[in-house]
């Protein structure tokens, strides 16, 4: 075992390696590291103080690295098979486009701006800001659903014709929209649900989606009219 995963199963970039070393049916250990709670050390790991952080001792004892697209693309070219990468150069570009995207923001908007607002208040006792969360499903979050719906028109994945960091990427981020309850109406934007629903049937996101699930599910959840067709 030379892999070990660190953050938090909540993460939506933590569950995108999850998903990533489970496709490639590659061996890892977890480690819990909340960001929040983490020392100083936390800073000379990753300036940022983000998770995930990735430890792979076969690089050496002291090989760390932040950030899930810098692991993602390590995992890639040390482990390049089954490749989650399409071969083809020009959705190569489109799949780290859409890594990008997701990981800016899908994740400004869904996890600051609805998840947060939920999840946080309500771990420290608190009522969730249902408000605040309906305001960016109302507004922002709206651009990015037409997006997402029209990249996805007549294709089954976002780049290339095979599952790849494009659909894990927006799918982990879609994930942590469920958690609070809400999901794209699937009246509005029917290819979104149904690549939802591709993606669910792959056990390598399913199983740490579920896992992660069950953490929130005692939580308050968003509750939407079906007439405001969101
Ligand atoms: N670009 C980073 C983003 C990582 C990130 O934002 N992680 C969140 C958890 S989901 C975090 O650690 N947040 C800590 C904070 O905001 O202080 C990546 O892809 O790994």
């Amino acid at each position: 075992m030379t892999l070990t995963l660190c953050g938090l199963i909540g993460s939506p970039f933590y569950r995108k390696i999850m998903t990533q070393l489970a496709e490639k049916g590659l061996p890892f250990e977890t480690e819990n590291l909340s960001p929040f709670q983490a020392d100083d050390a936390f800073t000379k790991q990753n300036p940022l103080r983000r998770i995930p952080l990735l430890k792979d001792t076969d690089a050496g004892e002291g090989f760390l690295l932040p950030d899930s697209s810098a692991i993602f693309h390590y995992i890639e070219r040390k482990y390049p098979t089954p490749s989650l990468t399409p071969a083809d150069v020009s959705e190569y570009g489109r799949a780290l486009w859409f890594e990008e995207y997701a990981d800016t923001e899908m994740a400004g908007t869904i996890g600051l701006g609805v998840f947060r607002k939920m999840v946080f208040p309500q771990m420290n006792g608190q009522a969730p800001d249902i408000d605040g969360a309906m305001e960016v499903i109302r507004g922002k979050l709206i651009t990015v659903h037409d997006y997402i719906e029209e990249a996805l028109e007549g294709k089954k994945w976002l780049a290339g014709d095979a599952f790849s960091v494009a659909d894990i990427s927006v799918a982990v981020q879609y994930g942590n929209l469920a958690f609070t309850g809400y999901s794209p109406s699937a009246k509005r934007w029917p290819n979104i649900t149904a690549f939802m629903k591709r993606v669910g049937e792959k056990e390598s996101f399913a199983k740490p989606h579920i896992k992660a699930m069950t953490l929130f599910a005692s939580m308050q959840q968003l509750e939407i009219d079906p007439v405001e067709n969101l």
